[in-house]
């Protein structure tokens, strides 16, 4: 049985939306990170870094939500959540699943670990919210929505007509400049982005409605 180590919605939404994309069966394991439950040494054991998610399954234990995505649509190739490797929609594919990791979501981080993170769970404990980096990760989002805009301009998903995995990547990612405040109405292409992807029953059932 494929387990998840979550605490809904951070970044543990991304494995749990491709779970319901895929229609697996799955255990969740709430990680209470206000409870301070990613430190103990059971879940240090399976995550080292002390964050959510993780996947346990019969076979193997993994984490990055990145990695977790592509690793279970890699493993359904029926479900047609990724292009064949090696074509050029994979190269795009690709693309869109790493700017998610390493272009959005720190700049979306930077902005809230300076603004909204509570103060009793900045790390390292006793850090503060500084204004200037809280203004650089917003100033670094907003470089980055107006080329997801731009791309996203004329499709609906960031292959084209089809979603894929690099949509719940991306997507999730949204998801969080939505929650922190960063999107404030400013970007409408990204805005109906995100609410046709809420519109799957398969983001329905991990964010609910
Ligand atoms: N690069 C990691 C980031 C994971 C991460 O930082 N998760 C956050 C929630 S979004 C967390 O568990 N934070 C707990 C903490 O900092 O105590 C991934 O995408 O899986």
């Amino acid at each position: 049985m494929i387990e998840l180590h979550e605490y809904p919605p951070t970044r543990s939404q991304r494995a749990k939306w491709a779970l319901e994309e895929l229609e697996l069966p799955y255990e969740s394991h709430i990680v209470e990170l206000s409870q301070g439950q990613q430190d103990s040494d059971d879940y240090r054991k399976i995550h080292p870094l002390g964050v959510v998610p993780a996947l346990t399954t019969g076979t193997y234990s993994m984490f990055e939500s990145v990695a977790i995505v592509l690793q279970l649509i890699d493993e359904h190739p029926q479900k047609e959540l990724a292009p064949p490797v090696g074509t050029a929609e994979r190269a795009t594919y690709y693309q869109w699943c790493v700017f998610a990791a390493s272009e959005m979501d720190p700049a979306i981080m930077m902005f809230f670990d300076n603004t909204l993170r509570p103060l009793e769970h900045m790390r390292p404990p006793g850090a503060l919210h500084e204004a200037g980096l809280a203004e650089r990760g917003r100033y670094d989002f907003n470089i980055r929505a107006d080329v997801l805009s731009k791309a996203l301009s004329d499709r609906d998903y960031l292959l084209g007509k089809d979603f894929s995995g690099a949509d719940i990547l991306v997507g999730h990612s949204c998801f969080m400049a939505r929650h922190v405040g960063l999107m404030d109405g400013n970007y409408p292409v990204l805005d109906a982005y995100y609410e046709r992807l809420m519109l799957r029953p398969g983001h329905r059932r991990a964010y609910g409605d």
